[in-house]
């Protein structure tokens, strides 16, 4: 078939909007009209270049929702008309990972998910005979997309696709790493760095577990209201700290953070995240993806005397499982994502998303086809 798609033909250039071949779901496969999709600093991490896994040309995008539209040989937890939302993090049930129970880091896929390919080595899309590869296992800068059905979390039908897309990677991400990763217990003392689409879910998740003091630092002073609206309790702007911000935000928090969230993708801001921790506990959770060639640093010091460093992917959420539940969580009015949805663009518009990103005007735009 036929679609329309926008395709990062190199690094650094913007998306042009194409008529794209789509070849239909081979085994355990799954064919998806996307009805809306967020853009996630991920994606502009990629488009830019400075993703080592980086391939072009490509159709970007990781954050949607839409609907099955027709289902491969094999395919048995998927039908035509089901809602879903796509996920860059699957869920086999099967792989060792999997079957841990210790992360979310399904390996059923990743290899020919990181090559832009799909799990037999081949791409669905193309144009003009040109192959061009798919992103993160989902693709949904188009409006039609192939996925495998592990990759795929069935949510309910009444959910607004312009509204749970979200929850596709921003939602998921902030809220889980809170929950899943860091475990923040009531009455804990948080700082969270990066105010963004990913920073404010972890806010609102800091506030969903009873956080005492959550601390949200960012150089856009433009992020405050919203922030506050979602949780925050004290607002650290870097530029205004006099002096040493590490120091600022260890006095503020009555001797250092318990948890703390680097949510930039900044390597000097990750060691700043881990160094406000409190002596002898504190957890620093990073978040953000930092380009090809960069590396984190501390002194050994700093985790002799007891911080922890960690990551997380996706929040640590287990998709197909963890999914549907936050889409109840929104629809219970549980958590709260409309106001973090800034900017609603068609697929033509889409480049000026991410004008919108850098400008810092925007939270989270979503395109709706
Ligand atoms: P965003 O652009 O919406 O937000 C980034 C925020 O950081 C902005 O508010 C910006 O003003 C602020 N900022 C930039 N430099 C700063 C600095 N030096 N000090 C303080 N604040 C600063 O981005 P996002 O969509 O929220 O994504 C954030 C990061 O998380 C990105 O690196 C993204 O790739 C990554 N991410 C990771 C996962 C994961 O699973 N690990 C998932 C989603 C996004
Ligand atoms: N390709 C990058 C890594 C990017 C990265 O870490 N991606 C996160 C999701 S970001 C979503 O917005 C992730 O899921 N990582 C685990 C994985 O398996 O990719 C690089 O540095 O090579
Ligand atoms: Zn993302």
């Amino acid at each position: 078939m036929k679609t329309r798609a926008a395709v990062a033909w190199k690094a650094g250039a913007p998306l042009t909007i194409e008529t794209v071949e789509l070849a239909g779901p081979k085994a355990g496969e799954v064919l998806v009209e996307i009805k809306a999709t967020g853009l996630c600093h991920t994606d502009e991490f990629t488009r830019s270049g400075a993703d080592p896994e980086g391939i072009f040309p490509a159709i970007l995008g990781h954050e949607g929702a839409g609907v099955v539209v027709d289902v491969g040989p094999g395919v048995t937890t998927l039908k035509k008309g089901d809602h879903v939302i796509p996920l860059y993090t699957p869920e086999c049930r099967q792989c060792k990972s999997c079957l841990s129970r210790k992360t979310n880091l399904c390996t059923a896929i990743r290899a020919t998910q990181g090559k832009g390919l799909m799990p037999d080595g081949s791409s669905r899309f193309s144009l003009d005979g040109q192959p061009i590869y798919h992103y993160m296992g989902c693709s949904t800068f188009a409006n039609h997309t192939v996925l495998p059905e592990i990759a795929l979390a069935k949510i309910r039908e009444d959910a607004p696709f312009d509204k749970v897309c979200y929850i596709g990677c921003g939602v998921t991400t902030g809220i889980g790493a809170v929950i899943n990763t860091a475990k923040v217990e009531a009455g804990a003392n948080v700082v969270v760095f990066g105010l963004g689409g990913i920073g404010l879910n972890v806010i609102q998740g800091a506030r969903m577990v009873g956080a005492n003091k959550i601390v949200g630092v960012d150089l856009n002073p433009g992020r405050r209201a919203m922030a506050e609206k979602f949780g925050m309790t004290h607002f650290v702007n870097p530029k205004e700290v006099e002096g040493d911000l590490v120091a600022h935000l260890v006095a503020l928090t009555d001797g250092g953070a318990d948890y703390s969230f680097e949510c930039i993708g900044n390597v000097d801001v990750m060691r700043q995240a881990l160094e406000c921790c409190h002596r002898g506990w504190g957890v620093s959770v990073i978040i953000g993806v930092a380009g090809s060639g960069q590396e984190i640093k501390t002194r050994p010091f700093q985790l002799v005397t007891g911080r922890t460093w960690k990551g997380t992917a996706f929040g640590g959420a287990r998709g197909r499982t963890d999914v549907p539940k936050i889409v109840d969580w929104y629809m219970d009015g549980k958590i709260s994502i409309d106001p973090l949805i800034t900017h609603t663009l068609k697929l033509e518009d889409i480049n000026k998303g991410f004008d919108l990103m850098h400008a810092g005007e925007s939270i989270r735009a979503v395109v709706v086809f």
